[in-house]
């Protein structure tokens, strides 16, 4: 049976729907979402860091692109020594010459990020804004540091934008990195939510199977990195949140017929009640 979009089964004959949930709040991942800043911010940070330390190692955006399917880049960086560098490379205590280094290229991301050089994505600016005008609550669920979070949103929004999101799950603040739904977990008992009343949006498949293991509807908004990666789950792929005169490609997912150009809280509160009928 073809529902189309938004509308419930009841119309479609299919017998009594409940009633979905209204969609409460929106919880967007960061690096790759918000911002294109894999290869040209935290890639640039790394090389920097190993720089500084004289370590004669440089990540290519082809080597980052590996090293990405690792969440976490204290966690990239242990496997980058165990896997990449030969036992004399080997540093006596890893778990401090990796905060240290880590410590680092948090510091000379910082800087990439205070100069303006790590723009928001199309559409994120214009969907937050129009979110939280729509009464929508904001959060962030992401694997980086919580500092490169507050920074982004504050320069790139103006200060004190940070502010708008009620919660930022950053980091360590969970034992287990995406794919683990561990920061998504966090992110909805920090919200006081259930997953029915969110939607999350995501770039990498390792993002998106840990919203989806949380019980979170997904959108994906893929990057050059995450592009020919596995999408099942998601409500909708697209290659942007689009903007007016700007318009986005639908690349997969639940949208039938006329697409709009951009993604707007109407059509994410269209998904929304989509994913509710398709539980
Ligand atoms: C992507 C990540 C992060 C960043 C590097 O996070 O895996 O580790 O690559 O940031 P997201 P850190 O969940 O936002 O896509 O070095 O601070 O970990
Ligand atoms: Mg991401």
């Amino acid at each position: 049976m073809n529902t189309p979009v938004g509308q419930s089964p009841v119309a479609a004959g299919a017998g009594p729907a409940p009633e979905p949930p209204a969609l409460a709040a929106l919880i967007f991942d960061v690096d790759g979402t918000l911002a294109d800043n894999e290869r040209d911010g935290h890639r640039v940070a790394f090389n920097r860091a190993f720089a500084a330390a004289g370590l004669d190692w440089e990540w290519s955006p082809a080597l980052y692109g590996e090293l990405l399917a690792v969440a976490g880049g204290k966690e990239r960086l242990h496997h980058y020594l165990q896997h990449y560098r030969p036992a004399a490379e080997q540093p006596p205590d890893p778990a401090s010459f990796v905060a240290a280094l880590h410590a680092t290229k948090t510091a000379e991301y910082a800087r990439l990020v205070q100069s303006g050089s790590l723009p928001l994505r199309p559409g994120v600016a214009r969907l937050i804004r129009e979110a939280r005008a729509a009464g929508l609550r904001l959060a962030v669920a992401t694997t980086t540091t919580e500092g490169n979070v507050t920074g982004l949103l504050d320069q790139a929004l103006g200060p004190g934008a940070s502010g708008w999101f009620d919660v930022i799950a950053a980091g360590d603040v969970v034992p287990a990195k995406k794919p683990a739904p561990d920061i998504y977990h966090y992110c909805l008992a920090a919200l006081g939510l259930p997953a029915a009343a969110c939607l999350a949006v995501e770039d990498s498949s390792q993002g998106l199977r840990s919203a989806l293991a949380a019980g979170l509807p997904t959108l994906v908004t893929v990057n050059d990195y995450t592009r020919g990666q596995i999408f099942s789950g998601a409500l909708l792929v697209v290659s942007d949140l689009g903007e007016p005169g700007r318009p986005m490609q639908v690349l997969a997912g639940a949208m039938t017929g006329a697409a709009p150009g951009w993604v707007d809280v109407a059509l994410l509160r269209r998904l929304h009640r989509l994913a509710h009928w398709q539980r």
